[in-house]
C-alpha cells in the first residue's frame, strides 16, 4: 500500500542534467486495468517493451511504496526469484528484444494524503501524475521520454462512482456483477505517463461542443457536484475561446473527439494539463458574482486557457527530462498571459504580470534557492515548479517574440511544432527552431537558460548641446547566485524612447540590443536634454537603474505613451520618495501626490489602468530595494503615506468611490475596472482615517452585490480595529462558513491583514475548526498568505518565524509538496538583521532536524541555510 511503504533518505540524492540517458527500454503500448475503490483498488498493468539500442541491462520500472503482488512477462507468472526491488523500482531481467509484461499492485486511494498518484478527495476518486506521481500507481519507468499509447479499463460502483473519466475518447461502457459498472477509455496520441489521469465520481456536467476550424465538432464537459454546476459558465467561456485563440494566433487545433475537465477540491496546485482530461482545483473553475472575486474570475480565464494551450506545447511537445520543464511551462505561460491580454485590456495585463514576477521570480532570483530557467541539478523535481520556470521562462520567450516580431515569431513556433510533434523535446530544439524559423541568432541569448539572477542595468544619459546628441551609456551586471560567482553578459532587449520635454513627445522608440558589459548609444537631434523612458513595456526581466529626477519621473507618468511605462514611473516616483524616508531623509512627496491626483482626474485613462497606477509599491517591493530590509520602518513609512494621499485628495476619493458604484453586476472589462477603482478609493479614504471610512467600508460590504467588492471591504477594515471589523468578519463567517472556497477567503483575509496583531490571530486561527492541514487551499490562505505578510510574518518576535515552521513540520508528515511550498520565505534570512537571521536560521535548522523529513523540504531547507 502506498503510503504505508513511503519511505525517506537522510541525504536525497541529486540528479544531474549533464547525465541524461537515453532510455534503456521503450513501452509502445500500455493497457492499464483499475477496480476501482477508495479503500482498495487494484491496478493490472500490461507493458509492451522494446529494448531500445545494443545493450543486456534488465528492464527497470520505478515504483513508489508499490508491492508487486503477480509479475508476468509474455504470460508466464515470474518466481520471486526472477525480480527485486531497489529503491521502490521493480527490476526485471528480460532476454529478448520485446516483450510484454505485466504487473499488479494495489492501492488505498482514502489514504493518499500526498495528493500524488490515485487518491480520493470530496468522495471522487482521482489522480495526480506530474511529476513523478505516475511511480505511485504502477511500476513503469516514469520519465517524460517514454510515450506510450494509453488503452484503459475502470470497474467500481455504478452507484458510488456513475462517472468513469480517463485520458482520450471514449470506447465502451458497460454494466457489471454486483451493482458495478466499467469503462474503456483509448488515447491514439502516444503521452508521457505523467500526462495520464482516470477520474470515478459522481458529479455533474457543464456540456458543450466546439467546431474546430478543419470542422471537427469537439464534445466539451465540465464536471462539478451538481450545485456548483451555476458557477462554471465562466470556465466554459474561457474554454471556447482559448480553443478558438489558439487556432487563431498559433494555427493549433484541438485533436481529440472529446475535451473533459474536472473540478477537485483537494489539489496540490492550480490545474493539471493530462491529455483530454484535464483535472483542475475547484478555484480555477467555480465563478460566480456572489463568491468569485474579478481577480478570481481572471483566474479561471487564465488557468482554464493554460492547461488548454498545453495540448500543443507540452503534450503534443513534451519534455525530454524535467531540466527541460521550462519548454512547456514557460511558453504556455507565454501563451496565456497573451491570450487573457487579447480578452482585455493589455496594459493592464502586462502591469499585472510585472507585479507577480516582481514579488515571485525577483526575490526567488536574489535568494539562496535562485536557479536558471533550465537548472542544472535537482533532488525533488516538484521543488522546480517555480515562479523562475513559469514566469521568468515566460519572459525569455517574450523576448524572443519582441526581437522577432509576430510574423517571425510565427515562423519559428511552427517550425517547432512541426518539427517535434509527437517527440520529447528540449529547450534547445526551441531555440533552435525559433533561429531557424525566424531567422535569427540566438548565440549569446542561449544565457537567459543558463544563467541565474537577475540582470541589473545601469543608464545614464548624458546631453551635448554643441552637436545636439544624446548619448546614453549602459551598464550590465548579473549578480553572482548559487553555484554561479562570475556571470557572462547577457543579450537584454531594450525598449528606449527619448521624450522632448518641451513637446510631450518622442522621437519614436527603438529596440536597443545591449549585450556588452558597457554600450553607448548615440543619438542625434536634441537641442535640449531628453527624458529616457527605458525598458518600456518590461521589455527584458531586468532591474534597470536610471538617474532621473523626480520632475522626469513626474512627466512620464503624465505623458508616456508606453502604458507600462507610466505606471513604472509612477511606481519609481513613490519608491524613491518611501525609500527616502525609510533612509531618515526629509523627501518631498508633493510630486506624489500631483501626480496621483493627475492620473486621478485623466479622462482618457481607463479606471483599471489609473487603479493600478495609484496603487502603493507593496511592503514586500520595497524591502526588495533595500540592502537590509526594516520591515517595521517600511511599514510606518508606507502607512504614513497612505494616510497622507488619502487626506490630501478625500475629496476625489469619496467622488470616485461614489462615481464608480454599479446598479447591477457585470464582468465587463468596464465594470471590472470601476470595481477596481472604487476599491483603491476605499481603501485610501480608510487609511486617510475619516471618521465615517469603517462605515462607508462597512456599507460597501454589506451592499456589494458582488465578491469583489465585498471582500476589498472586508480587507480594508480588517487592516484597522474598527467594530465594523468584527461584525464584518462574523457577517462573512456566518455567510460563507459552508462554502471552501469562499472560507478561503476570510482566512486569507485575516492573515494578509496589515494589523498589529496578524500574528496572534494568524496563531488562533490555525487552531480553528474549520482550519484543516488536508486542504491545501485551506493551508495556503492562512500560512502562504500569512508568510506573504512581511510586516507581520517578520514580527521581531520570531512568532511568525514559528507559526510557519510548526506548520511545515506538522504538514510534511501529510502532503511534503505543499509543506515544502511554504519554506522560501524563512530562507530570506540574508536580507534582515542579525536578530531576525538568528531567528530564521534557528527554525531552518529545527525543521532539518525532525525525524523522517521528506525529500522535498529536506532539498528547500538545506538550501535556504546555505
Ligand atoms: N503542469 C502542471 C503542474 C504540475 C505541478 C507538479 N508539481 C500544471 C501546469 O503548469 O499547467
Ligand atoms: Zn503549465
Amino acid at each position: 500500500m502506498a503510503d504505508m511503504l513511503s519511505t525517506t533518505t537522510a541525504a536525497p540524492a541529486v540528479i544531474r542534467r549533464t547525465d541524461y540517458q537515453v532510455p534503456d527500454w521503450l513501452i509502445p503500448d500500455i493497457a492499464l486495468d483499475f477496480d476501482l475503490d477508495p479503500a482498495l483498488t487494484k491496478v493490472r498493468a500490461t507493458l509492451s517493451v522494446t529494448r531500445n539500442g545494443a545493450h543486456d541491462r534488465p528492464l527497470r520500472l520505478d515504483g513508489d511504496g508499490l508491492v508487486p503482488l503477480e509479475v508476468t512477462v509474455d504470460g508466464r507468472p515470474l518466481e520471486q526469484t526472477e525480480w527485486h526491488l531497489e529503491a521502490g523500482a521493480l527490476i526485471i531481467p528480460l532476454t529478448g528484444e520485446a516483450h510484454s509484461v505485466e504487473t499488479l499492485v494495489e492501492l488505498a486511494p482514502e489514504r493518499n494524503s500526498k495528493l500524488m498518484g490515485l487518491y480520493a478527495s470530496g468522495g471522487l476518486l482521482c489522480t495526480q501524475c506530474e511529476a513523478e506521481g505516475f511511480r505511485r500507481i504502477t511500476f513503469f519507468p516514469d520519465r517524460p521520454d517514454i510515450l506510450s499509447r494509453y488503452s484503459v479499463r475502470m470497474i467500481a460502483d455504478k452507484a458510488r462512482f456513475p462517472i468513469l473519466l480517463a485520458n482520450g475518447d471514449p470506447i465502451d461502457q458497460g454494466d457489471a456483477a454486483d451493482g458495478r459498472h466499467w469503462a474503456l477509455w483509448n488515447d491514439p496520441f502516444p503521452k508521457p505517463c505523467y500526462l495520464f489521469a482516470l477520474v470515478a465520481a459522481d458529479l455533474a456536467c457543464n456540456a458543450d461542443s466546439f467546431t474546430t476550424m478543419s470542422g471537427r465538432a469537439v464534445q466539451l464537459g465540465i464536471w462539478v457536484k451538481e450545485a456548483d454546476l451555476p458557477r462554471t459558465a465562466h470556465a466554459m467561456k474561457a474554454l471556447k475561446d482559448s480553443m478558438a485563440w489558439d487556432e487563431r494566433i498559433y494555427g493549433r487545433e484541438y485533436d481529440l473527439d472529446v475535451f473533459n475537465i474536472v473540478a477537485v477540491a483537494d489539489f496540490n496546485f492550480g490545474a493539471m494539463e493530462n491529455k483530454g482530461l484535464n483535472i483542475f482545483n475547484s478555484r480555477y473553475i467555480l465563478a460566480d458574482p456572489e463568491t468569485a472575486t474579478d481577480i478570481d474570475y481572471d483566474g479561471v480565464e487564465g488557468v482554464v486557457a493554460h492547461e488548454y494551450f498545453h495540448n500543443w506545447s507540452g503534450n503534443r511537445v513534451t519534455c525530454r527530462d524535467w531540466f527541460q520543464l521550462s519548454l512547456k511551462e514557460g511558453f504556455t505561460v507565454f501563451r496565456d498571459q497573451n491570450f487573457s491580454a487579447d480578452m482585455g485590456s493589455h496594459a493592464v495585463k502586462r502591469i499585472e504580470d510585472v507585479r507577480i514576477l516582481r514579488a515571485a521570480q525577483f526575490q526567488e532570483d536574489s535568494g539562496p534557492l535562485a536557479h536558471p530557467i533550465r537548472p542544472e541539478s535537482y533532488m525533488e523535481i516538484s521543488n522546480f515548479y517555480t515562479s523562475t520556470i513559469y514566469n521568468k521562462g515566460a519572459e525569455v520567450i517574450r523576448m524572443m517574440a519582441l526581437m522577432l516580431g509576430a510574423e517571425r515569431f510565427r515562423a519559428g513556433s511552427d517550425l517547432y511544432f512541426e518539427r517535434h510533434d509527437g517527440q520529447a523535446a528540449t529547450c534547445e530544439d526551441f531555440v533552435l527552431a525559433m533561429e531557424e524559423g525566424g531567422q535569427i541568432d540566438l548565440g549569446q541569448f542561449r544565457r537567459w537558460y543558463e544563467q541565474a539572477g537577475t540582470p541589473h542595468v545601469r543608464a545614464q544619459m548624458a546631453h551635448d548641446a554643441a552637436s545636439q546628441t544624446v548619448t546614453l551609456t549602459l551598464e550590465q551586471t548579473v549578480p553572482p547566485t548559487p553555484g554561479q560567482p562570475d556571470k557572462q553578459p547577457m543579450a537584454i532587449p531594450l525598449r528606449t524612447a527619448l521624450f522632448d520635454s518641451a513637446t510631450g513627445q518622442h522621437h519614436g522608440h527603438e529596440l536597443l540590443m545591449l549585450t556588452q558589459p558597457q554600450q553607448s548609444f548615440t543619438f542625434p537631434g536634441f537641442a535640449s536634454a531628453p527624458i529616457l523612458s527605458i525598458n518600456r513595456g518590461f521589455s527584458a526581466p531586468v532591474i534597470v537603474e536610471t538617474n532621473r529626477s523626480q520632475a522626469d519621473l513626474a512627466f512620464l507618468s503624465a505623458h508616456d505613451d508606453d502604458p507600462f511605462a507610466r505606471y513604472e514611473a509612477m511606481q519609481q516616483l513613490m519608491v524613491n520618495v518611501l525609500i527616502g524616508r525609510i533612509a531618515g531623509q526629509a523627501v518631498d512627496d508633493g510630486a506624489v501626490i500631483d501626480a496621483i491626483r493627475n492620473t486621478l482626474t485623466d479622462p482618457m485613462l481607463d479606471p483599471a489602468f489609473i487603479a493600478e497606477t495609484i496603487r502603493l509599491p507593496s511592503e514586500a517591493y520595497l524591502g526588495d530595494q533595500m540592502k537590509q530590509v526594516d520591515p517595521d520602518a517600511i511599514h510606518a513609512a508606507r502607512d504614513a503615506i497612505q494616510t497622507k494621499i488619502g487626506t490630501e485628495l478625500e475629496t476625489l476619493w469619496r467622488d470616485v468611490h461614489a462615481k464608480t458604484k454599479a446598479n447591477a453586476f457585470s464582468i465587463s472589462p468596464a465594470a471590472k475596472g470601476a470595481r477596481k477603482l472604487r476599491n483603491a478609493a476605499l481603501h485610501y479614504l480608510v487609511a486617510a482615517g475619516a471618521q465615517d471610512g469603517p462605515a462607508i467600508a462597512f456599507a460597501q460590504f454589506s451592499e456589494a452585490d458582488n465578491m469583489t467588492e465585498r471582500q476589498a471591504a472586508l480587507g480594508s477594515l480588517a487592516n484597522g480595529s474598527s467594530p465594523e471589523r468584527e461584525a464584518a468578519l462574523d457577517i462573512f463567517y456566518n455567510r460563507y462558513s459552508a462554502d471552501a472556497l469562499t472560507l478561503d477567503k476570510w482566512f486569507q483575509t485575516q492573515a494578509f491583514a496589515l494589523h498589529p496583531d496578524a500574528v496572534e490571530q494568524v496563531e488562533e486561527l490555525g487552531r480553528h475548526k474549520d482550519f484543516t492541514l488536508a486542504n491545501p487551499n485551506r493551508v495556503r490562505s492562512l500560512y502562504g498568505a500569512f508568510a506573504g505578510n512581511q510586516w507581520a510574518f517578520h514580527h521581531k518576535s520570531g512568532k511568525g518565524y514559528r507559526l510557519v515552521a510548526d506548520c511545515i513540520i506538522a504538514l510534511d508528515k501529510l502532503n511534503p509538496q505543499t509543506a515544502a511550498r511554504l519554506v522560501p520565505p524563512l530562507g530570506r534570512w540574508k536580507r534582515f538583521d542579525e536578530a531576525r537571521a538568528t531567528l530564521m536560521r534557528a527554525e531552518l535548522q529545527r525543521i532539518l532536524a525532525e525525524p523522517g523529513l521528506s525529500k522535498d523540504v529536506t532539498e528547500q531547507a538545506s538550501k535556504s541555510l546555505e
